[in-house]
């Protein structure tokens, strides 16, 4: 792929490109923690965004899509919130031009293999790539925690999901075969290896993409600020679900809407996983992992109500298989993908299963892809005079 976006680049716009692979993410555990000051637990993956840029010294950005054959062109002079895929993009444009770093016209063919909608955070690899080539081309020196925080930005700005640092953090700080605990308030992180040669993380796409996933998660967040507003009548220290106990939240159960304690319950409980999870990793347990993974689910279906009939089918079948120590929805949720940890000699027997299983069911193929952790975005080939490769 990243020879053929390079080639396109050049039959395009005629000369050599900077390239840049920015990848999707796996989240083991931690959902919907995030922008609750909590923790989380991705790495990147093998699938990919694959971006080529060029200068052309002109106040124009031309874009072309391989995915949609299509070349979309707008004006630096006017970047503003535009349908389609484009405003993710625009989106980092705006942000860095907000941030006051220089932008010039450029040329850009993007292509990539992250299935949208999938909960692989196809939306924050678009966001990084464009994020590291422009740094690499302007030479902006930014960290990559600051190109994190300004994808995050452009994704609140244009897109305008108000999500949590997660998923840029990750495609910006993958590191090959190591999983990362992120600490979302204070943003310090620490990786592990994921050591388990028997085991292979295997995600099996619904293909269901529930078009209420932006704004029911924008209500979701919504409903933990209610939580935490409830609970700082009582305890004002507390800043966000990260501080909060359940006794804390059972104390003004009688003034919350059901949905928003449920919704409070479920965080409360899952940012204590992420540490109890962590713990086990470090122990080499991945069978009682397994099982905070399916703890997980069960609070993302019925307490957090972001799951699916699919989602929920998938999980089931998880459950049925020795061969799978934990499963679970993952991301965002309202479709997409579950997350599954399967011995790796009984990988074929459980995609045959899983298949034949969803299809008697819902009458459509799962897809399922047996993934492998990843760097985090990084250039490919310095355009000539760029100079060559941070990565
Ligand atoms: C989406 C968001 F972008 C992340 O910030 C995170 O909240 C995730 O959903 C749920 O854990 O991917």
């Amino acid at each position: 792929m990243i020879q053929q976006t390079r080639e396109k680049f050049i039959q395009l716009f005629g000369k050599d490109p900077l390239i840049v692979v920015s990848p999707g993410r796996i989240n083991l555990i931690g959902e919907h923690t995030d922008y609750n000051d909590g923790f989380v637990l991705p790495a990147a993956i093998d699938k990919k965004i694959v971006y080529a840029v060029a200068l052309n010294g002109t106040r124009q950005c031309n874009v072309h899509a391989v995915f949609t054959h299509e070349t979309v062109s707008f004006d630096l002079n006017n970047v503003v919130p535009t349908p389609g895929w484009i405003n993710y993009l625009m989106g980092v444009v705006y942000q860095l031009q907000q941030g006051n770093y220089p932008v010039e016209g450029f040329d850009c063919v993007i292509a990539g293999d992250i299935p949208v909608g999938a909960g692989m955070s196809s939306s924050a690899a678009v966001e990084g790539g464009l994020v590291f080539a422009l740094d690499e081309i302007f030479q902006y020196g930014m960290s990559r925690m600051d190109m994190a925080l300004l994808g995050q930005r452009a994704e609140h700005s244009f897109p305008g999901v108000k999500c949590g640092i997660m998923d840029q953090f990750a495609n910006l700080h993958g590191k090959k075969d190591q999983v990362v605990r992120l600490d979302c308030r204070s943003l310090e992180y620490e990786y592990f290896p994921f050591d388990f040669p028997e085991y292979r993380i295997v995600l099996c796409n619904s293909m269901v993409h529930h078009s209420l996933a932006s704004s029911e998660y924008n209500v979701r967040r919504q409903q933990c600020e209610e939580g935490v507003k409830a609970i700082q009548t009582q305890h004002p220290a507390v800043k966000s679900l990260r501080d909060a106990t359940m006794p804390m939240l059972k104390a003004v159960k009688a003034q919350l809407p059901g949905k928003v304690y449920d919704r409070c319950k479920y965080v409360i409980e899952e940012i204590q996983r992420v540490q109890d999870a962590t713990a086990l990793l470090k122990q080499g347990d991945l069978q009682t992992f397994g099982q905070l993974m399916y703890a997980t689910h069960e609070g993302l279906s019925v307490l957090y109500e972001v799951s699916c009939p699919e989602l929920d089918f998938l999980v089931a079948l998880a459950k049925e298989r020795k061969e799978v120590a934990g499963a679970r929805v993952m991301g965002g949720g309202f479709g997409g993908c579950t997350i599954n940890l399967v011995k790796q000699d009984q990988v074929d027997a459980f995609r045959d299963f899983v298949t034949t299983r969803y299809q008697q069911q819902f009458g459509k193929a799962p897809e399922i892809y047996v993934t492998t952790i990843e760097n985090g975005t990084t250039v490919q080939k310095a355009a000539a005079g760029v100079p060559d490769a941070r990565v």
